[in-house]
C-alpha cells in the first residue's frame, strides 16, 4: 500500500501520520522530518535545507528526490510507505512516479487534508517551532498555493484523491481517513 498524506503546512499530516502507520504498518516517510534530523546533524544537505526552511520556502527538488531515493532504495520488507509532505511539487510527483515504476508499484491513494488559512495559522502559531513565525507561514502558505496545490489535480486525474475535513478533532480526521481506505 502507497499512501501520501497532502495538505498545507499545519494540516495534520504528522499528526495523522502517527495514528495510520501503526494501522496500516507502512514505512512513515516525512520530508520535513528527514529535513530536520539533517540540519541537526548539521549535515551538507542540512546546511543547504535550512535556509530555504527558515525562509518558508521549499528545499530544492533536487536535493528532495535524492533524499527519498536513497530511504526507498535502502528498505526491504515492509507492508508500504506513507509519504507525508512529499511530494510538495509536480516534479516531485512525477520523480514519485518513476522511482515506484522501477518496482512495478504506484501510488494508491492521496489523502487531502482541507484546513482553512486561519485554523492553519492559529495551529502553528500555537506549536510554535522555529519555521511557525508569522512571516514565515504566510510564506509557507503562499508557496502551498502556487507551487503545491497543483498536485491535487495531478493525482484527482487518476482518481487517487480522497479529500478529508481536516478541522475536526484529530480522532475525527483518522476515521474519516480509515473509513475512506476501507
Ligand atoms: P513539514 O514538516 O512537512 O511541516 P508542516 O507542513 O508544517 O506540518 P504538518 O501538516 O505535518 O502539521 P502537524 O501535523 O505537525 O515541512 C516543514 C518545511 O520543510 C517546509 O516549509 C519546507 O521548507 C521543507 N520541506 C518539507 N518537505 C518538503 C518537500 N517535499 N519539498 C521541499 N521542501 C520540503 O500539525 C500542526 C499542528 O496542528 C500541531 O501542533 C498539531 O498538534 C496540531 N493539529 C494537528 N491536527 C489537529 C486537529 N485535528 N485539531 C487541532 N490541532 C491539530
Amino acid at each position: 500500500m502507497i499512501l501520501i498524506l497532502f495538505g498545507p503546512p499545519g494540516a495534520g499530516k504528522g499528526t495523522q501520520a502517527d495514528l495510520l502507520k501503526e494501522k496500516f504498518n507502512l514505512l512513515h516517510l516525512s520530508t520535513g522530518d528527514l529535513l530536520r534530523e539533517e540540519v541537526s546533524n548539521e549535515t551538507a544537505l542540512g546546511i543547504k535545507a535550512k535556509e530555504f526552511m527558515d525562509a518558508g520556502e521549499l528545499v530544492t527538488d533536487e536535493l528532495i528526490i535524492a533524499m527519498i531515493k536513497n530511504k526507498i532504495d535502502n528498505t526491504t520488507s515492509v507492508n508500504g510507505f506513507l509519504f507525508d509532505g512529499f511530494p510538495r511539487t509536480i516534479s516531485q510527483a512525477e520523480a514519485l512516479n518513476d522511482m515506484l515504476k522501477n518496482s512495478s508499484k504506484e501510488v494508491d491513494k492521496v489523502i487531502s487534508l482541507e484546513v482553512d488559512d486561519s485554523i492553519l495559522i492559529k495551529r502553528l502559531l500555537e506549536r510554535g517551532r522555529s519555521d511557525d513565525n508569522e512571516s514565515t507561514i504566510k510564506n509557507r502558505l503562499d508557496v502551498y498555493k502556487s507551487q503545491t496545490l497543483p498536485i491535487k489535480d495531478f493525482y484527482s486525474k487518476d482518481n487517487k484523491l480522497i479529500q478529508i475535513k481536516g478541522n475536526q478533532t484529530v480522532e475525527d480526521v483518522n476515521s474519516d481517513i480509515v473509513s475512506n481506505l476501507s
